[in-house]
């Protein structure tokens, strides 16, 4: 029986998937970016999952799309193998993602990464798109969310030439969240995941959502959206205990409701 593509387990009240391509660097195929969004929705719907981290191996996060499987493809094969439907799906996870990456985060790995909420590195970490040495440019969101990340000017020149960065040069940039050392990158990564688990869950949804609108909208249309969930979350309960909580000087006890 061939490996599983992907390895899942559940810790707390966090969603734990680990790439599992490691002959080829975590290479992502079609069938592991199908994969990868199917167990991402399941864990979107689990009530008991709150947080979900992302993850390679010490050597590779994902070193890019699989490049064998894409050399060949036409054009027709991109629509018809629904090759961008899945990276939407990805793309449309309400919960928060962390994506913890040690060695390569290369081509669609730093885009896979970038899809995620929050990336916490290793110090051994290599982010790149080195797309242009193939004869092609980011097609999974490289070219944008990059850009957004660190700006026009670096954006460009990280395309343009394909060079790798550190993980300190991406934390500089604002790509990265924090850079630790790699034997102590599982356990930070965890403790990020479990103090946002620890959070009430529909105000780190709404968060996350409105967080995201700030880099699609106009700055009028995101204050809307931002005051329309703000609203929201006043007919929540954890909203009631919060602030009774801080009122009483307890511990708030946040029950998703
Ligand atoms: N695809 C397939 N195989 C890969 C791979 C990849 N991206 N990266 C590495 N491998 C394989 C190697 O071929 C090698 O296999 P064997 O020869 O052992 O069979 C094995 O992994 C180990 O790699 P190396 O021997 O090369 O290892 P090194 O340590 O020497 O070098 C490296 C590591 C990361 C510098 C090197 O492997 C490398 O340059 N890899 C390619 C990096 C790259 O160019 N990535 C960008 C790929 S293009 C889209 C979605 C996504 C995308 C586009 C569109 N849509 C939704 C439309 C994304 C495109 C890309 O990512």
């Amino acid at each position: 029986m061939s490996e599983p593509l992907l390895l899942v387990e559940r810790r707390e009240a966090v969603g734990l998937i680990r790439l599992n391509r490691p002959r080829v660097l975590n290479a992502l195929n079609t069938t592991l970016v199908r994969e990868l969004a199917d167990v991402m929705e399941e864990m979107d719907r689990d009530d008991e999952i709150r947080v979900i981290v992302l993850t390679g191996n010490e050597k590779a996060f994902a070193a890019g799309a699989d490049i064998q499987e894409m050399a060949e493809t036409t054009p027709v094969q991109f629509v018809v193998k629904q090759f961008f439907a899945d990276w939407e799906r990805i793309r449309r996870i309400a919960k928060p993602i962390i994506a913890s990456v040690s060695g390569y985060a290369l081509g669609g790995g730093n885009e896979l990464a970038m899809c995620c909420d929050m990336i916490v590195a290793s110090e051994t970490a290599r982010f790149g798109q080195p797309e242009i040495n193939l004869g092609v440019i980011p097609g999974a969101g490289g070219t944008q969310r990059l850009t957004k990340a660190v700006g026009k000017m670096k954006a460009m020149e990280l395309i343009l030439t394909g060079r790798m960065m550190s993980a300190q040069e991406a934390f500089e940039l604002g790509l990265v969240n924090r850079v630790v050392p790699q034997d102590k990158l599982e356990e930070e990564t965890m403790a990020l995941a479990g103090e946002i688990a620890s959070k009430p869950p529909i105000a780190v949804r709404l968060g996350k959502q409105a967080v995201l609108k700030a880099l699609d909208l106009t700055l009028e249309h995101g204050l809307h959206f931002e005051q329309n969930a703000f609203f929201m979350l006043f007919s929540s309960e954890d909203q009631r205990e919060g602030m009774k909580a801080f009122v009483e000087k307890r511990k708030p006890e946040f029950k998703g409701k």
